[in-house]
């Protein structure tokens, strides 16, 4: 387990980034902050078990500390296949090659922007909270990107955080989620201070955009399977033809 995060008690850390800091205490940021972090990483285990083709390629984009790399690995029950990771911030990428370096299916890390990465013979793609990071009008490019380079019959879990467009349901989920940080042993400061770092920085949208943008890149069907206040997960189709 990595470090308590304390990084908002001492600062205001404008804007957020994924820097050394953030790094040592990333493990328990995630957990105490995304509510359903946890099922969305069993959940994709379970998933890469269904949808991993025989000698294909699986992709976390947006790695991290490689807990949804290693939740993918553990799903592949077939031969011959490879999982890429990929992100951009080096000091993510040192440990993430420390955590997964005991792994069951070998594990290729790359640290590149996601939009450059050329995907290729993919039969599962992990977006496991990170689309958010990337500018709005950027999404549909790398998502049609990620659809051309799948096999047929393969997946895209696509999890995010989300907005609603009706004034009420986002002013709830926003109390949700912010009482589920406080219960989780963040301060109303700490939760204040993090809320403005991430302003701009992580954007969402809502459901019902993120299904059209799937569509519009070629996924023939997505749905989601889970949410949890203003956090959700979709999976997305490639259909065999
Ligand atoms: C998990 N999937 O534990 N290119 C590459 N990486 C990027 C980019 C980009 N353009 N933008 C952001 N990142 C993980 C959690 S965290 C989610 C993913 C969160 C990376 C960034 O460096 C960070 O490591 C990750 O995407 C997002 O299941 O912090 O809410």
């Amino acid at each position: 387990m990595s470090k308590k995060d304390t990084l908002f008690t001492a600062k205001d850390g404008l804007p957020f980034a994924f820097d050394a800091d953030v790094s040592k205490v990333f493990e328990d940021m995630i957990q105490r902050s995304v509510p359903g972090y946890g099922l969305t990483l069993q959940m994709i285990t379970m998933i890469a078990g269904l949808y991993t083709q025989d000698k294909s390629k699986l992709y976390d984009l947006g790695c991290s500390l490689g807990a949804s790399t290693l939740a993918l690995a553990h799903g592949v029950k077939v031969e011959g296949c490879e999982i890429i990771g990929v992100d951009n911030s080096q000091a993510m990428l040192e440990k993430c090659a420390n955590n997964v370096s005991q792994s069951p299916v070998p594990i290729l890390l790359k640290q590149d922007d996601i939009q450059n990465i050329n995907i290729k013979d993919a039969s599962v793609v992990v977006l496991n909270f990170t689309l958010q990071f990337i500018a709005k009008e950027e999404r549909l490019a790398l998502l049609q990107r990620i659809y051309a380079g799948m096999r047929q019959g393969g997946v895209l879990i696509l999890s995010e955080k989300v907005s609603f467009s009706d004034e009420f349901e986002q002013d709830k989920h926003i109390i949700l989620h912010e009482s589920f940080k406080k219960s989780q042993g963040y301060s109303e400061l700490e939760v204040s201070r993090k809320r403005q770092s991430l302003e701009n920085v992580l954007i969402p949208e809502s459901i019902s955009a993120h299904h059209a943008r799937l569509q519009a890149s070629g996924f023939e069907q997505s749905q989601t399977w889970f949410q949890c206040f203003n956090f959700v997960s979709i999976l997305a189709y490639k259909l065999e033809k």
